[in-house]
């Protein structure tokens, strides 16, 4: 970890060693900020290249700092520095520049790129507003208009638009520090460019700012930091410079120490630490070039278009023809769906159509180097599949079931090369849902392991590694939830009570409007079925509802009543008389927070129990799983992490 200057004929070439992403330790500020000081001492130098070493420029300040009080020199004060040197700096950007690494950049007289260089100021993501000028040089660089979704929104710009835009001032192609050389060489010769601090800039005016802070309101999902940047943008643009900087500074300060912003950070390491566990360091995975998916109905459908979404060609395969019209009229409606939004244009829409192929039976899944088995949630029916396809596939063709609660080892059973067998289960929609639980059994090869990894990877989700028991990690753990929430309903707290202390603590909805929107049927069915078999199950308040007919959402009313074509829940007094013989006579008053407590415990006992018994490596695997395949709100990061905050604050 170094920062190195060497002269190269009167321009010093100032570059940044610090992998994997180059970040802005506090020993790296330092050391810019002495070479910094070096060369405006030095008459040999008449101006700096800065350039990053690696496969990326700078990816921002070190987040791991973040925990701890900020150390001398600062961000800003370096920064400054540069803009105030007497020597022009021209920065050379290449890969990814990020946050602070777009801010330095900012700073300096002029910057090129290389082709393929990509900016963002993605500090919203972790809960903080950019701290280094970010909201206040951006905007006088390349207007207001183009730079809030940059700094509130997480846009990135690609080196085009970048110098459309006027943020970077020339593409080099070739070699970048000889080009960089070469363009400040040119500079020194002319009237230097503009310091983007000293630049003019336009109010976009009142409408403007209205549409924005709605528009980003909606999107930020109940966050902190992206109407926080917006408002540093506009107090800078209303009230100059040098009060935007102290204003960005204050907010970025006051964020950094926030317990949502501390969730954030804490999400961020998790989600990189998640693809790659020490187990699996260096056991390469299987290529996947061909994937087979059995069963097109919602599930299998959703894990096709994610599978072509990635450029993996797949065989879909059903039982007859008009099940296959189906599946095919679902996925052209998923990537139609996404051309209309704008994501992909009518011809990825196509060759992503054409890179599937719609099949009866399992003979073309031969040779496919992974299939993907989404029939329906019953043993018998799973068993069939991979009867047959341990038959028909290659003897290294990894085999995978997404069931989700069924044991993979009852399903795998006695079949033909157990080690290409595991669990892969999908959240639905899942061409949208980011988690995919990985359940290997315990003859799974390492590289199969290392192969569902890898597809996680490819398909853009957050792998979370499970052992075996009942509903995994996730299902398990909403199970207890749900039981817990029912358990607050049968001692007397309104469900619609449960419900908002849910939505208020940031979910979408509450336990009882998504059993709803779910249906309550499937899971009294499998009750039903356990009664069947013997079990001792007492009724439960789902029970007396589907037995009255009220089975949620689909059929007018469950917890609550419903207007046809309208979700919103009405208090239902027929649902209230329904469940009368199990809940307490009288009602109890719980306040929001509460209920939250009562509920989040008992996820928090859940997860313990799932850590103790070996089925999650890692408190940080189970917060995953909750926040990407549950709903869980981000800036809270989850079950585990507020119940080790708890015990923190009792010690
Ligand atoms: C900021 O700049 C604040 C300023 O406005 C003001 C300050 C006053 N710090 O993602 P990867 C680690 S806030 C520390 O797998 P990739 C990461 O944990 C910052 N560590 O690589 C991982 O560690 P490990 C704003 C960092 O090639 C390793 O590097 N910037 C940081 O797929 C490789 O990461 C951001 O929010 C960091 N800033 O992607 C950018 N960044 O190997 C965040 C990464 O032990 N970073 N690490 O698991 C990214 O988006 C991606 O890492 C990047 C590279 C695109 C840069």
């Amino acid at each position: 970890m170094s920062v190195t200057y060497q002269n190269r004929n009167g321009i010093a070439v100032v570059t940044i060693d610090n992998p994997p992403v180059n970040a802005m330790s506090q020993a790296i500020r330092q050391q810019i900020w002495d070479i910094a000081g070096q060369i405006e001492a030095d008459d040999a130098v008449q101006a700096v290249v800065l350039t990053g070493a690696g496969r990326l420029f700078v990816g921002g300040a070190d987040i791991t700092e973040f925990n701890r009080p900020p150390l001398e020199p600062h961000l800003t004060d370096l920064f400054t520095r540069i803009e105030d040197a007497t020597k022009p700096w021209v920065v050379a950007l290449h890969g990814v520049a990020m946050g602070g690494g777009v801010e330095i950049a900012l700073a300096c007289r002029a910057r090129v790129a290389a082709p393929g260089s990509r900016f963002a100021l993605p500090e919203v993501n972790i809960g903080i507003v950019p701290g280094a000028g970010g909201t206040q040089r951006l905007p006088r660089l390349i207007g207001v208009e183009a730079a809030l979704p940059v700094v509130a929104e997480n846009k990135t710009l690609g080196h085009e638009a970048a110098l459309k835009l006027g943020l970077i001032d020339r593409v080099i192609e070739g070699d970048l520090v000889e080009g960089a050389l070469a363009f400040a060489a040119e500079m020194l010769a002319g009237p230097l460019p503009v310091l983007a601090r000293d630049r003019a800039i336009a109010d976009p005016g009142a409408e403007f700012w209205q549409a924005a802070s709605a528009r980003i309101a909606k999107s930020s999902k109940g966050l902190t930091a992206p109407g926080r940047a917006l408002e540093a943008l506009r107090l800078g643009v209303e009230q100059g410079f040098a009060q935007g900087m102290a204003h960005e500074r204050e907010t970025f300060l006051t964020l950094k120490a926030s317990a949502e912003a501390a969730a954030l950070r804490y999400l961020f390491f998790a989600e990189r630490a998640a693809p790659k566990p020490a187990a699996l360091k260096g056991i390469t995975p299987r290529a996947v070039s061909l994937a087979g998916v059995v069963g097109g109905g919602t599930m299998g459908t959703g894990i096709v278009a994610a599978l072509r979404n990635a450029g993996i060609n797949v065989v879909l395969s059903e039982r007859d023809e008009a099940a296959l019209t189906r599946a095919k009229d679902t996925l052209s409606g998923i990537f139609g769906a996404a051309a209309k939004r704008g994501l992909i244009s009518q011809a990825d829409v196509e060759a992503r159509m054409a890179g599937i192929r719609f099949v009866i039976g399992y003979a073309d899944m031969a040779d496919c180097d992974l299939v993907i088995e989404a029939v329906f949630e019953e043993l018998s029916v799973k068993r069939e599949v991979f009867a047959a396809l341990s038959q028909i596939c290659r003897p290294d063709t990894i085999l995978a079931t997404n069931t989700s609660y069924i044991d993979p080892r009852q399903i795998a059973d006695g079949f033909a090369g157990p080690e290409r067998f595991i669990g892969l289960h999908f959240f639905s929609p899942a061409h949208v849902m980011k988690l995919l639980e990985i359940i290997p059994l315990p003859q799974t090869a390492p590289e199969v392991l290392a192969s569902a990894f890898d597809l996680a990877r490819r398909l853009g989700k957050v792998p979370a590694q499970s052992g075996i028991c009942e509903g995994f990690i996730g299902n398990r753990i909403l199970k207890r939830y749900r039981q817990e929430a029912e358990a607050l309903v049968l001692a007397g707290v309104a469900w619609a009570d449960i419900d908002a202390a849910l939505r208020g603590f940031g979910y979408a909805m509450g336990p009882f409007e998504m059993q709803d929107l779910a249906g309550l049927d499937i899971s009294y069915l499998n009750r039903e079925a356990a009664r069947a078999r013997g079990e001792d199950i007492p009724t439960t308040p789902g029970d007396l509802l589907v037995r009255a007919g009220r089975k949620g959402q689909k059929t007018g009313g469950g917890w609550y009543d419903y207007t046809p074509g309208d979700r919103k829940p009405q208090l239902s007094a027929e649902a209230a008389q329904i469940l009368a013989p199990l809940v307490a006579a009288n009602p109890v008053q719980m306040d929001a927070s509460a209920i939250l407590d009562r509920l989040l415990a008992a996820m928090a006992d859940e997860g313990q129990r799932i850590l103790d018994e070996g089925i999650a490596s890692d408190a940080s695997v189970i917060d995953l799983v909750e926040v990407h395949g549950y709903g869980f709100p981000r800036g809270k990061g989850g079950p585990m992490l507020i119940a080790a905050g708890k015990k923190d604050e009792a010690k």
